[in-house]
């Protein structure tokens, strides 16, 4: 199969694109109607990079919804279940975002810049239109809108030391889900210390698009005495870590505590936060699924999938598998399931994947590693 993207202004490219392309980038998804690098051709160098050096990702894709104003305050407290009080300046908290039936709608990153200004960075659902319609329907004194803003993603063990050596030993002091504002040769950023990866890293927030290309260069040349390379958010390491891929891992149905999200859930947040009462009335009546890992016994390696699959126990459909992965570490094929709330870690089960094959996979706990 080889087919190509066609260009279009609705599907828009990320201010890294050009580098990206002349890194070697051999295949794009779409996320939130753009392009992102998803290879460079080489998943064991992409893997190995970011377990034991560092890589560069162009996650752009990562699109900034910003609410500002005098209620700016107010309608982020009321998008999310979780307490917003210890969120101070200068943090960004992982938050899911819920509608009126408690079903996860996006899981961003909510960071806060002052008291009347925020930016959820968003993963792959459209959710500008819904934070505007909850703040006119609310009444809220809010502008919404989508700012000039892209990250580039740094992740791996000698993240800091590239990071420290481009922006100043500083960011060392930078804790988790901490940011801070710096200019670098006239490139205005955000760096914070997040990343979708478990081996640790910095998002650098760039803040001017037409500085892409720059801002890549001088990460690249920071980042070459301790080995850089280009990289993509990856499908292995995310999957032994349990990461959430929000669309992926998530269907139309699926609250936050199938997913043990719970923690971030605060069932005594007011009345007035959208979803809460679904949310207080799922915990009540108990969830119907959860998600849990799938350990598969064939060992040879599983390609990715293309669409969710049928898990079977008995010849009962008890959920969907949402992605697979070789684990390197693991030296075996690794999964992320939503299954019904009576299979349990150790249940055997089977998968019939799209190319007609069965697969045994014993189910087990998250994470993996
Ligand atoms: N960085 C930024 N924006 C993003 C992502 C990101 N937007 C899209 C997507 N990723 C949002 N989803 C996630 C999912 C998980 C995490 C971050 C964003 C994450 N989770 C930690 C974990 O599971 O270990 C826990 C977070 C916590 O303890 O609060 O980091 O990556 N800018």
């Amino acid at each position: 199969m080889s087919f190509q993207i066609s260009s279009s202004p609705r599907v828009r490219r990320s201010p890294f694109f050009d580098s990206t392309v002349a890194d070697g980038v051999t295949s794009f998804t779409s996320y939130n109607h753009m392009l992102m690098p998803t290879s460079y051709g080489d998943p064991v160098a992409e893997y190995e990079r970011l377990i034991h050096s560092v890589a560069m990702w162009d996650v752009a894709v990562e699109r900034q919804v910003e609410i500002s104003g005098p209620d700016a305050a107010e309608l982020v407290r009321v998008l999310t279940p979780r307490k917003l009080q210890g969120l101070y300046k200068g943090m960004g908290w992982y938050v899911p975002l819920c509608d009126h039936r408690g079903v996860v709608i996006n899981d961003p990153i909510l960071l806060k810049l002052c008291e009347s200004k925020f930016w959820y960075s968003i993963a792959d659902s459209d959710m500008l239109f819904w934070v505007r319609a909850i703040a006119a329907e609310r009444g809220f004194d809010v502008e919404v809108c989508e700012p000039d803003v892209s990250p580039l993603a740094i992740q791996g063990p000698l993240a800091e030391d590239v990071t420290a050596k481009l922006l100043g030993e500083e960011i060392r002091s930078i804790r988790r889900f901490q940011f801070t504002h710096f200019d670098l040769n006239g490139i205005p950023l955000i760096v914070a210390r997040s990343g979708w990866s478990h081996q640790g890293g910095f998002e650098l927030y760039l803040c001017n698009a037409a500085k892409g290309n720059d801002l890549w260069a001088l990460v690249k040349e920071a980042g070459k005495e301790f080995g850089i390379g280009p990289g993509t958010p990856n499908p292995q390491e995310r999957i032994e870590s349990g990461l959430l891929s929000w669309g992926g891992d998530t269907d139309d149905q699926t609250n936050p505590f199938e997913l043990g999200l719970d923690r971030y859930v605060d069932l005594d947040v007011a009345d007035d936060v959208v979803g809460i009462q679904a949310l207080r009335r799922i915990r009540q009546n108990g969830v119907q699924r959860h998600q849990l890992g799938l350990s598969f016994h064939n060992g040879s390696t599983l390609s990715l999938l293309e669409s969710r699959q049928d898990v079977m126990q008995k010849d009962k459909r008890v959920g969907f598998v949402s992605a697979v992965a070789w684990s390197p570490r693991l030296n075996r094929n690794i999964g992320l399931s939503l299954l019904d709330r009576d299979v349990a870690p150790g249940d055997e089960v089977t998968i019939s994947l799209s190319n007609g094959q069965q697969q045994l996979a014993s189910v087990c706990k998250l994470p993996f590693i």
